[in-house]
């Protein structure tokens, strides 16, 4: 082939990033020259309420990739929320008016500590950290996304599960007066899914409650979501309400809708096909990426990496697993 890699200058993606470091930048600055006066950082996360509200103290963290950012217009409007709707644009409409507070969450099952948690007890005192992670949807496109979240493996620690705890059960809320997508059977309401106490433990999964450095907007999962970095978009629950320690495999949403089709695991698997399409290669959501000739061109068309691109630090939790049966 002749043309290679066209230098393909992404505005979404690049302008976003420099204007979003400077203004960090600008904000550590004014941190450093008043934060002193009160003696240092706050001890516990605060969690501001609020749409696009800032959040302070946000450590940096070295799983982040230095690929270039999705803008926040990317991230912020398409995106996969069923409880809002089937179309990638219907969250960014339908969920501006969702109540993410007061927000509680119910921790329950095989744990010494279970019980009902006011969201900011449930990530008090763990640091904010901002991981810059790949999201790879099954339905092969991606972004990346700076998320802020606190460690999932903190949490989960945290709560002492029991010897019998295998797995960790999420659930999203149930409302279908907020979300409208509920009044339409297209899955099976709640909202569920799984991971299995080793992987809840891994220090690459987070629990995320802002992006680009301010709150999570609802269409992103307010006010908490999983992130599982390695593993297809689907397994990233939003809107948590429910943590339950199991014994049994806990069965996700669309594992329940296309058992074929979205496996348990769900890891990103470049060599295991969906049923209906290949996973080999994938689309990186952005301004070159949807339209007119470079998309012809398949400019933003990528190889998609084994689990992901995390395949060194997590490939080890899936030792002796057949990935073909298991995916
Ligand atoms: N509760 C809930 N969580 C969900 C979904 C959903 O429909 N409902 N969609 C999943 C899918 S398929 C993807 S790809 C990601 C998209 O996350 P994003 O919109 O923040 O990019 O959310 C996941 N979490
Ligand atoms: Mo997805």
């Amino acid at each position: 082939m002749l043309i290679r890699k066209p230098a393909v200058i992404r505005p979404s993606a690049i302008t976003p990033r420099e204007t979003y470091f400077n203004r960090r930048e600008l904000l550590r600055a004014a941190m450093l020259a008043g934060g002193a006066a009160f003696g240092g950082p706050a001890l516990s996360a605060a969690l501001p309420d609020g749409k696009r509200a800032r959040l302070d103290d946000i450590k940096s963290s070295r799983f982040s990739t230095d690929e270039e950012l999705n803008s926040y217009t990317d991230v912020t409007t398409y995106n996969n929320y069923y409880e809002f709707g089937t179309s990638k644009s219907d969250p960014f409409r339908n969920a501006q008016d969702f109540e993410a507070r007061p927000w509680t969450i119910r921790v329950s099952g095989h744990a010494e500590k279970t019980g009902v948690f006011d969201l900011e007890d449930f990530i008090r005192p763990y640091d904010l950290e901002e991981r810059i992670y790949r999201l790879r949807c099954v339905e092969r496109w991606s972004m990346v996304i700076p998320w802020v979240g606190v460690s999932l493996a903190e949490i989960v620690k945290r709560h002492q599960p029991l010897s019998n705890a295998k797995y960790v059960r999420f659930e999203t809320l149930l409302d279908p007066k907020q979300m409208p997508g509920q009044r339409y059977r297209t899955l099976d309401w709640p909202y569920v899914e799984g991971l299995t106490i080793a992987e809840a433990t891994h220090p690459l999964a987070i629990l995320a409650v802002g992006v680009y450095g301010e709150v999570l907007p609802n269409q992103n999962g307010a006010p908490i979501r999983l992130v599982v970095p390695w593993k297809y978009g689907f397994k990233g629950i939003k809107g948590i309400v429910s943590m339950e320690f199991t014994e049994k495999r806990p069965i996700g949403s669309w594992e329940r809708a296309a058992p074929n089709e979205y496996g348990f695991y769900a890891n990103v698997n470049p060599n295991v096909d969906h049923p209906r399409w290949s996973q080999a290669r994938e689309r990186r959501i952005g301004a070159s990426g949807g339209t007119g000739f470079q998309s012809l061109l398949g400019a933003s068309m990528q190889d998609t990496l084994m689990f992901n691109g995390y395949g060194e630090q997590v490939a080890h939790l899936y030792d002796g697993l057949d990935l073909r049966r298991n995916f």
